[in-house]
């Protein structure tokens, strides 16, 4: 008998204390057993429905579309919900509306056109900033050279926004009207808008240490000591490009297969 159990230890040190253990397991009472699972479970559900309410990505459902005036916001706001060309006018009020998004799941986003006029900019985006799961930025990629300082200080706007760096939205940069032959290449934008906020951000910085010292409430961009890239912001970054008028003349389908991807992968 003595022999066996020496045989045992040889085969597997652990068998001992596994055997204590199983023993101990049948000793205890069974509902204090019970009484752990439960608790065990209770602090797992407490952990999932915390992260849940903390990260708040459940009420995050808003797509924004936002960009200066003329930039092709509210075309691409119909082109995405109806697919059919409609002329537009200048957006006085916000609209919004349900979007599908094209993925197995299913998912709905509201997408929000916003007005680009610089007096009700701010305006709406106080409104719906908190909600926003992603954020396009519209730009004319036709008359980009001419507007690459307004373009980069609403992005600055954007970007060095408390809340907005918090929630880090998925920023997709809409390079627009890439019909027109003018166009520039959203990769150019990219590298234009980078050197551009890179000289904001001295500036803006300087004049606010000028000021008081306080950022007040905005927060640094980017890297300190680093030259600026879309990279190192804490939200996801794509410069895609697009035309929501599409190839030739009005009947043309719009061409932003790549925003819609992009839009099934939030
Ligand atoms: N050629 C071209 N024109 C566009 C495109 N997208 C919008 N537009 C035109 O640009 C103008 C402004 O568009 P709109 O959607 O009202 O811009 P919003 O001010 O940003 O809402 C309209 O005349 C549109 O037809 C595009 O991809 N290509
Ligand atoms: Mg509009």
């Amino acid at each position: 008998m003595g022999q066996t159990a020496d045989d045992e230890v040889t085969e597997n040190p652990f068998a001992p204390y596994m055997e204590a253990l199983r023993q101990q397991v049948e000793d205890q009472d069974p509902v204090l057993l019970i009484g752990v699972v439960v608790a065990l479970a209770v602090v797992v559900i407490t952990c999932v429905f915390l992260k849940y309410f903390l990260t708040g990505k459940t009420v995050r459902s808003a797509v924004l579309l936002v960009g200066l005036c003329e930039s092709g916001k509210t075309l691409l706001f119909i082109r995405l919900l109806s697919g059919r060309f409609k002329k537009t006018q200048t957006s006085i009020t916000d609209s919004s509306a349900p979007y599908k998004a094209k993925n197995d799941r299913g998912s709905t986003w509201t997408l929000i056109d916003l007005p680009g006029h610089d007096s009700l900019r701010s305006q709406y985006l106080e409104k719906f900033k908190s909600a926003a799961r992603a954020i396009i930025f519209v730009v004319d990629s036709a008359i980009f050279q001419k507007e690459v300082r307004d373009v980069a200080e609403f992005l600055y706007m954007l970007l060095t926004d408390a809340v907005i760096s918090r929630n880090a939205p998925t920023l997709l940069v809409a390079c627009n009207k890439q019909d027109i032959a003018m166009a520039k290449s959203a990769k150019l934008i990219q590298q234009q808008l980078e050197k551009e906020l890179n000289t904001l951000r001295v500036t803006r910085s300087a004049a606010l240490s000028a000021q008081d010292g306080s950022v007040g409430g905005s927060v640094y961009l980017g890297k300190k000591g680093k030259d600026f890239e879309f990279g190192q912001l804490p939200m996801r970054v794509e410069f895609l490009e697009c035309s929501a008028r599409g190839g030739k003349g009005e009947e043309e389908a719009a061409d932003i297969d790549g925003l819609e991807k992009s839009l099934a992968k939030l």
